[in-house]
């Protein structure tokens, strides 16, 4: 077969990727440990674009304070394994304890959608196995890509947010943090 001036391409291993993440904390100083994940994210790959914040209504384990979201969209290099280790550490470095399965926390970073890539595995599972039922994950990744297509459903973000039944308070906070 012809394939004249088509070169092969060599260059996908190193090809950025682009990778949504939800950043949560109910513990601490919520809106400071949500910039400095972001910052620390920078690490790991590019962010290139980020939610507001928002106050969120604790879910499945409710008897907890309430948390502060947001979604973070990052373009990396990483295999999603990598990027997994990456936030382990960031959560690590932040102060992290495990306690309470959905309990408290003063950072969590999870992978929500990684390209279009369907996984699950022991320890990591893409897309998100409980994204498209969480209105805290769903309002601020609505917020940077409302057209974005969840690998599995078939469906945009916001069609995923606008089927969503009542409940689950999310409220976006007034904006005064400095832009990065
Ligand atoms: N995270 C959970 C469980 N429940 N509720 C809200 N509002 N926000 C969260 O980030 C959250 C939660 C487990 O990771
Ligand atoms: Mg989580
Ligand atoms: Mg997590």
């Amino acid at each position: 077969m012809e394939t004249k001036g088509i070169k092969p391409d060599t260059s996908s291993r190193t090809m950025p990727k682009l990778v949504y993440l939800s950043l949560g904390s109910n513990v601490g100083d919520r809106e400071t440990q949500l910039r400095d994940a972001q910052a620390r994210l920078s690490a790991a790959g590019r962010v290139v674009a980020v939610s507001s914040f928002y106050e969120t209504e604790p879910v499945e384990f409710t008897q907890q304070p309430w948390f502060l979201n947001c979604a973070v969209a990052l373009e990396t290099g990483k295999t999603p394994q990598q990027l997994m280790t990456a936030i382990l550490r960031i959560e690590e470095e932040m102060g992290r304890q495990r306690g309470q399965k959905k309990g408290p926390r003063s950072i969590d970073i999870d992978i929500l959608i990684f390209e279009d890539m369907i996984m699950d595995s022991n320890e990591l599972t893409i897309p998100h196995p409980a994204m498209h039922q969480r209105r805290f994950v769903l309002e601020p990744l609505a917020e940077i890509a409302p057209e974005l297509l969840h690998p599995i459903f078939k469906k945009t973000i916001s069609e995923l947010r606008d089927a969503l039944p009542a409940g689950q308070a999310v409220r976006k906070l007034r904006t005064t943090r400095p832009r990065i």
